[in-house]
């Protein structure tokens, strides 16, 4: 069978005009990094990179080292190439700048460098997650508000997990396209064309530990699905969670399902609990592109217009249908 590599696909999109040569290097150099960062989160405790760094992040969380690896990693590999004007990671504070000595270019790059760190040291799946947004013209040294573009600017989105298998899945636009690591070969292999969220589904994911913190929208959703084939639904649901959003949305992606994680009495003060720019936003442009629906409850992500980088968004993402329903439940539409 001839397979298809990432470099192969990316060289076909821009052929096909779809992307140029800048972010088809700067996709190729993504991948790049993703797979440092699976080396790195393969090895776990045998190179010593599980664990506390010692240092709060931006949002005052712990960061654990692989956190910071994973940060430094997606810097190095992105600053050189002459593909950016500037970078943000949820890690960092302020606007990432591209270093003096190297050419810039027209677009921005976004990431989560390792998302759902906290199941670094119990060996459960984590990601990277970014997003791709074209500089405006004229700004040579891009500020924070050159970043808050709404999700729907987005040229390009995705993410990798940290697996049983490393995949990298991704869209410029045109569909969503999970590649395979081949550890051998160190190449990523095309092994899922067009994704597509299935409409018809069982499966919900929430942290239910939350549901006292709810707002009676979500309440009420989750209540009838609980209530299974005697409630208003007529079928049973199965719940899972894995606690890694990356895991959780390629779940999705791969067999359908929703994906909540709504505003509720802990997180209000905040807007929500996930980062509207590395996380919110790249899911909800793959989540689209592959058929299924992104809203806050109240609004379609991908408009949400950003008032700061680190910005928190309410998440409700998945099969369309059941997506619409939770909105519903919320504008009482
Ligand atoms: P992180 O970026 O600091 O890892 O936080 C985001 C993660 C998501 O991956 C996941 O969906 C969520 O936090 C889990 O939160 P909780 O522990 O409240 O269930
Ligand atoms: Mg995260």
């Amino acid at each position: 069978m001839r397979r298809v590599t990432l470099t192969q696909f990316l060289i076909e999109q821009q052929r096909a005009g779809r992307i140029n040569a800048d972010l088809r290097l700067l996709l190729e150099v993504v991948a790049r990094a993703v797979k440092a960062i699976a080396v790195n989160v393969s090895k776990g405790a045998l190179a010593g990179v599980l664990g506390e760094a010692g240092t709060d992040n931006v949002q005052g969380e712990a960061q654990k080292k692989l956190d910071v690896i994973a940060n430094e990693i997606l810097v190095q590999a992105n600053e050189w190439g002459g593909h950016l004007a500037a970078m943000a990671s949820e890690e960092v504070e302020t606007v990432c700048r591209i270093p003096f000595d190297y050419p810039k270019g027209g677009y921005l790059l976004l990431f989560d460098p390792l998302d759902g760190s906290s199941n670094i040291d119990v060996n459960i799946s984590v990601g990277t997650i970014f997003s791709v947004l074209r500089n405006p013209p004229g700004d040579d040294e891009p500020q924070e508000q050159d970043f808050l573009q709404p999700g729907h600017q987005q040229v390009a989105a995705g993410y990798a997990v940290y697996g049983p298998a490393t995949q990298l899945v991704l869209t410029v636009g045109n569909g969503v396209h999970a590649f395979t690591l081949d550890r051998e070969m160190g190449s990523f292999i095309y092994t899922q064309p067009y994704m597509t969220v299935p409409e018809d589904t069982k499966e919900y994911a929430i942290n239910a530990s939350n549901a006292r913190f709810w707002e009676a929208p979500v309440k009420r959703y989750v209540d009838e699905l609980q209530q299974g084939k005697s409630g208003p639904r007529g079928k049973d649901f199965n719940m899972r969670w894995v606690a890694s959003m990356v895991a959780d949305v390629h779940r999705v992606l791969t067999r359908g399902g929703i994906f909540m994680y709504p505003l509720d009495e802990k997180n209000r003060d905040k807007g929500g609990k996930l980062r509207l720019m590395y996380e919110a936003n790249p899911m909800a442009m793959l989540v689209e592109q592959a058929g299924g629906a992104a809203s806050t409850g109240r609004e379609r992500i991908l408009d949400v217009a950003p008032v700061a980088l680190h910005q928190r968004v309410p998440v409700i993402l998945g099969s369309k249908d059941e997506v619409e329903r939770v909105v519903a439940y919320h504008t009482g539409a």
